[in-house]
């Protein structure tokens, strides 16, 4: 085996891509703006610079490591030139830490304290600029700005989106939309990812939680929450609570404690939407009509889809998102109360907000959903109400939509509304829930970024894809446009990993985050007593009792 030499101790080379990777394996956390291991390689903040044994400094995320490499990462010299780049960064970037939304979790701030910077030698002379709060889901403020180019590579290489991009050069560089446009008005789909990448608050969540609270003050208003099924797995990560574990009963009890009427899990619309989507692939296979069927619960690529891909549109399903049918319903269910209705959505997705929005999602041209939050705008509204959120009992959602499938839960990870629809489909067809763990192994989980399984409806092979991240789902259109393959059903999520990682989730979140967060969902799945759509009880009263036959009105839309 190779070795290299990192601060006098010996460390095994087991194939990996930069040197920076082999000295975190060696325990050391070197720090980095601009290294994320599923970008491009940027090489611009400088932090993670080394030394090597004739007093070359170097970046370590952009060099190979090279068996009998001696280096170090802690010289009195490296630390010099760490605080230089750090003052320096500092020195133009405005400091209202204390008002600041990432107060407490900015990567600068950290790293300027571990680094132990009491002081910045520079004055500022840039000008300041106006903040950006066109889009409905992140707000910019180009004044925090430190040029890292996270989200620009994000953006781009991940989503296949470019709707930010460097402009000017030297030290007029910043970062922006082309032309210096609102990012409302650029080809941007709200998903947020620049957001978890920022590691200042230059991009953060455009904020929903006043109309919240005033909603929750006001005596004549009923205000209902709907519960996502990725919040649950995400929201202790802002309480200490260990990372994918799931903190849903907890929530549901904070929420009760902030003033909430009422508390539903999103999870049960989900069990709705498969209901629907499965009856809508079934009719498209039998009219051999509109295929491949794309699914349509993801607003980032119901958005993308609209610009990129226009002649889709008969493809998409006309299925409402869970968040869509749920506030439907439940705007429906409490009309006749005599206080106002006032449906808040709880999401792990910044892009929601922007679902919300669309006329085309409304009923009767009333907006079903009054107010989207994010997982981490919870936690902040929790935070604010002196809640000691980890010490809470747990409490369960309310009834009459207090029933969801495992099914409906693992909607928050790729595969998992695909794995949902089969469960579904398979169990119409020969009332076989043995087939559950034969759906699990037959390609739908797992990281790659397209999976590909098939079953059989009679004696129709129908072929599906899954795929998570923008970038990548463009790709697969073009191939299957150029007839290189072909799907009858094909789930899209924006995000990589699907929603667990949405662009509203606690931040940050490193690889053993990720990972935790898409274990602590299919463990809900595996611990639930109800596994699939058609066993919930309270799907079939509520098509009974409530939709009476409504689907298109209250679950359907038209993209
Ligand atoms: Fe999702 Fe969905 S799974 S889109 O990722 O279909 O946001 O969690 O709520 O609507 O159920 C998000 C999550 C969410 C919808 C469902
Ligand atoms: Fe790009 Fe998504 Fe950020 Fe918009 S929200 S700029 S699409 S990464």
């Amino acid at each position: 085996m190779d070795f290299i030499t990192i601060d006098s101790r010996c460390v095994p080379l087991e194939g990996e891509k930069n040197l920076l990777s082999v000295i975190r394996k060696a325990g050391i956390d070197l720090p980095t703006f601009c290294y994320h291991s599923e970008l491009s390689i940027y090489g611009a903040c400088r932090m993670c610079v080394v030394e090597d044994e004739r007093g070359r400094v170097f970046a370590s995320c952009s060099e190979q490591p090279r068996p009998g490499m001696v280096i170090k990462t802690n010289t009195i010299k490296l630390q010099n030139y760490r605080k230089l780049i750090m003052e320096l960064l500092l020195s133009s970037h405005c400091r209202d830490c204390t008002t600041c939304h990432k107060n407490g979790i900015c990567t600068l701030q950290s790293l300027a304290y571990k680094l132990g910077v009491d002081a910045v030698r520079f004055t500022n002379n840039k000008e300041e600029q106006p903040l950006d709060f066109s889009s409905p889901s992140i707000v910019r403020d180009p004044n925090k700005c430190i040029l890292c180019g996270d989200c620009v590579r994000t953006c781009a290489e991940v989503q296949g989106v470019g709707a930010l991009d460097f402009a000017f050069r030297g030290s007029k560089m910043q970062v922006m939309p082309a032309f210096n446009k609102d990012i409302n008005d650029t080809e941007c789909v709200g998903c947020g990812q620049c957001r978890v990448v920022c590691p200042t608050a230059a991009i953060t969540i455009k904020k929903d939680e006043d109309r919240v609270w005033e909603a929750l003050n006001d005596p004549n208003t009923r205000v209902v929450a709907q519960i996502a099924p990725a919040v649950r797995i995400a929201v202790g990560d802002s309480f200490g609570i260990p990372k994918g574990e799931n903190s849903m009963g907890k929530l549901v009890s904070a929420l009760r404690r902030i003033g909430f009427d009422k508390v539903f899990d999103t999870s049960f619309g989900a069990d709705l939407t498969v209901y629907e989507e499965s009856a809508e692939l079934v009719e498209r296979l039998t009219k051999n009509e509109n295929l491949p069927l794309f699914t349509s619960c993801c607003p980032g690529w119901v958005k993308f889809s609209d610009y990129k891909f226009p002649e889709l549109k008969e493809n998409i399903s006309s299925c409402r998102s869970p968040q869509g049918m749920f506030s439907a319903v439940l705007k429906d269910y409490f009309k006749d109360d005599e206080k106002k209705t006032f449906v808040v959505s709880i999401m792990p997705c910044t892009a929601k907000k922007g679902e919300a929005l669309r006329p085309e999602n409304h009923t009767d041209g009333v907006q079903d959903t009054d107010a989207v939050i994010t997982t981490a705008e919870a936690a902040r509204m929790i935070r604010k109400a002196a809640i000691k959120f980890e010490e809470l009992d747990e409490e369960a959602v309310d009834m009459p939509f207090g029933i969801a499938s495992g099914g409906g839960v693992i909607f928050g990870v790729t595969g998992g509304v695909t794995e949902a629809v089969l469960r579904k489909i398979c169990y119409d067809k020969d009332n076989n829930l043995s087939e559950l763990s034969r759906i699990e192994f037959s390609g739908v989980r797992g990281l790659d970024s397209v999976k590909e399984t098939s079953i059989m409806l009679g004696d129709r092979e129908v072929k599906i894809a899954i795929v998570h991240g923008l970038g990548v789902a463009s790709q697969l259109i073009e191939e299957m446009k150029a007839g290189k393959r072909h799907y009858d059903f094909v789930e899209v999520m924006a995000c990589r990993r699907g929603c667990v990682m949405g662009g509203g989730q606690p931040v940050p979140a490193g690889p053993k985050t990720k990972k935790a967060r898409v274990k602590g969902l299919y463990k809900v799945d595996t611990g639930s007593q109800v596994r699939t759509s058609n066993e919930n009880p309270m799907v079939e009263v509520i098509y009974r009792d409530i939709i009476k036959g409504r689907e298109h009105e209250l679950l359907h839309t038209r993209h």
